[in-house]
């Protein structure tokens, strides 16, 4: 009897946990992420990651800002910004890790200003050998930050069935005429890894502990 309810657990948890999936792909999540500056993910520089190349920046800016890298100076450290061209141009960086890895979850944090500075589409892209590429997250976003999330800072985020690889490749698609910006691209192993999730594990432990602390008090002495 116990085992068949243990068994029912783990399927409702399964089952949570597919829907999760389901619903997170392709999913632009409206939020100002406050923790930005992510170091132990997959795609960071702290990690071993390299830039293998980069379609045309604005001048002064370095692709390895957005994996942490930063840049040497200007009003924008750590950012990103792709030249501008016209609505719908391509803007591309392939990263490679500094051996092949595990992905299933990424966040791309983008930067807009006003409507401009925006992106329309992102498409991430795997290839063990920087020649062949697929396909593993199509994600669409609104080209109007302030309108859409009531900031100019937006988090991207999906997850998928986990792909191995080394190098990873970045399309944005420009929705505006001043190129794109990218605050931090963090790539990750597992969907658990994603900062959000993590905080709000922290939260349920934090709170977990507060009803201990409440029964301690009470307890008689
Ligand atoms: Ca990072």
């Amino acid at each position: 009897m116990k085992l068949r309810a243990i068994r029912a657990l783990l399927l409702g948890c399964l089952g949570l946990a597919c829907s999760d999936r389901e619903a997170r792909a392709g999913f632009v999540t409206a939020t100002s992420p406050t923790d930005i500056g992510v170091t132990t993910d997959l795609f960071d520089v702290r990690q071993g990651a390299i830039i293998a190349s980069a379609s045309q920046l604005e001048i002064g800016f370095v692709p390895e800002a957005a994996i942490g890298g930063s840049r040497p100076d200007g009003p924008e450290p750590g950012n990103l910004v792709f030249a501008n061209y016209p609505v719908g141009t391509v803007n591309t960086f392939t990263l490679k890790t500094l051996a092949p890895i595990s992905l299933g979850s990424f966040r791309l944090v983008l930067g807009g200003s006003g409507t401009q500075r925006v992106a329309s589409l992102a498409r991430l892209f795997t290839s063990n050998d920087n020649v062949n590429f697929t396909l593993a997250s199509t994600t669409a976003i609104s080209p109007d930050y302030l309108a859409a999330y009531g900031s100019s800072t937006i988090a991207v985020t999906d997850s998928f069935a986990p792909v191995t690889a080394q190098f990873f490749r970045l399309d944005l698609t420009a929705g505006s005429s001043l190129g794109p910006r990218i605050i931090e691209l963090d790539g990750f192993g597992v969907a658990a890894s994603v900062p959000e999730p993590a905080s709000l594990a922290m939260l349920g432990i934090g709170l977990a502990g507060l009803a201990l602390g409440r029964l301690l008090r009470r307890a008689p002495r």
